[in-house]
C-alpha cells in the first residue's frame, strides 16, 4: 500500500533575509519525519500581489513526498513558520516566510482551515511560473487546465543566486 503522496507547496518571504529563511524553510520541512523534498524550484522575485504596498517577495515552489494527512501538513508548515518568526498583522501584508499548501495529490479539500488547490493558484504569476518549473509531467493532470494554461510572468523575476544554485541543485542560466 502506497501511503505517500506527492504535494507542492508555495513558499515566500519579504522581510529580513528573504532568501535564508526560504532556505532554511526548505530545509526544516525536509527534516520532518513525514515529509521529503525531491524539488525545489529555482529563486524568483516577485512584485507584491493584492497589498501592493509592501516589499518585493522572493517566492519559490517545492515538490515533496509526504506520509502526512493534509491537516497534519498544515499543521507542520504552520509550525515552521511561527519557528521561523512568522507572525500575522495584515492579511496579505508583509512575512519573514510564508508556507502554502498548493497541491495535495490529486485531493479537493474543502475545510475551514484549509482549501487546495490554493484558491488564488491559478491567478498568480509568483506561483504559476515556479510551480511550472517542478510540476512533473504525470501530475500536471491533476487539475484541469494546467497544461493549457498560460503563464504571462508578469512582475515575475528570476532571482539568480549561486548559494541557492549550489544548495538546490539547478544549473546556471
Ligand atoms: N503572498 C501573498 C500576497 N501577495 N505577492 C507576492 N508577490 N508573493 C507572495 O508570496 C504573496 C503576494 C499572500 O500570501
Ligand atoms: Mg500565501
Ligand atoms: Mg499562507
Amino acid at each position: 500500500m502506497n501511503t505517500e503522496t506527492a504535494a507542492y507547496l508555495g513558499l515566500g518571504s519579504n522581510i529580513g533575509a528573504r532568501e535564508s529563511s526560504l532556505a532554511e524553510a526548505v530545509r526544516r520541512l525536509n527534516a520532518l519525519e513525514g515529509v521529503r523534498v525531491t524539488d525545489a524550484s529555482p529563486l524568483y522575485e516577485t512584485d507584491p500581489v493584492g497589498y501592493t504596498d509592501q516589499p518585493p517577495f522572493l517566492n519559490m515552489v517545492c515538490r515533496i513526498v509526504t506520509a502526512y494527512s493534509p491537516e497534519a501538513l498544515l499543521e507542520a508548515t504552520l509550525g515552521i513558520e511561527r519557528e521561523l518568526g512568522r507572525t500575522r498583522d495584515v492579511r496579505w501584508g508583509p512575512r519573514t516566510i510564508d508556507i502554502d499548501i498548493l497541491l495535495y495529490g490529486d485531493a479537493t479539500i474543502e475545510t475551514p482551515d484549509l482549501t487546495v488547490p490554493h484558491p488564488r493558484l491559478a491567478e498568480r504569476s509568483f506561483v504559476l511560473v515556479p510551480l511550472m518549473d517542478v510540476l512533473r509531467e504525470e501530475e500536471r493532470d491533476w487539475r484541469p487546465g494546467f497544461r493549457e494554461r498560460v503563464v504571462d510572468g508578469a512582475g515575475v523575476r528570476i532571482w539568480n543566486s549561486s548559494s541557492w544554485r549550489a544548495a538546490f541543485g539547478h544549473s546556471e542560466s
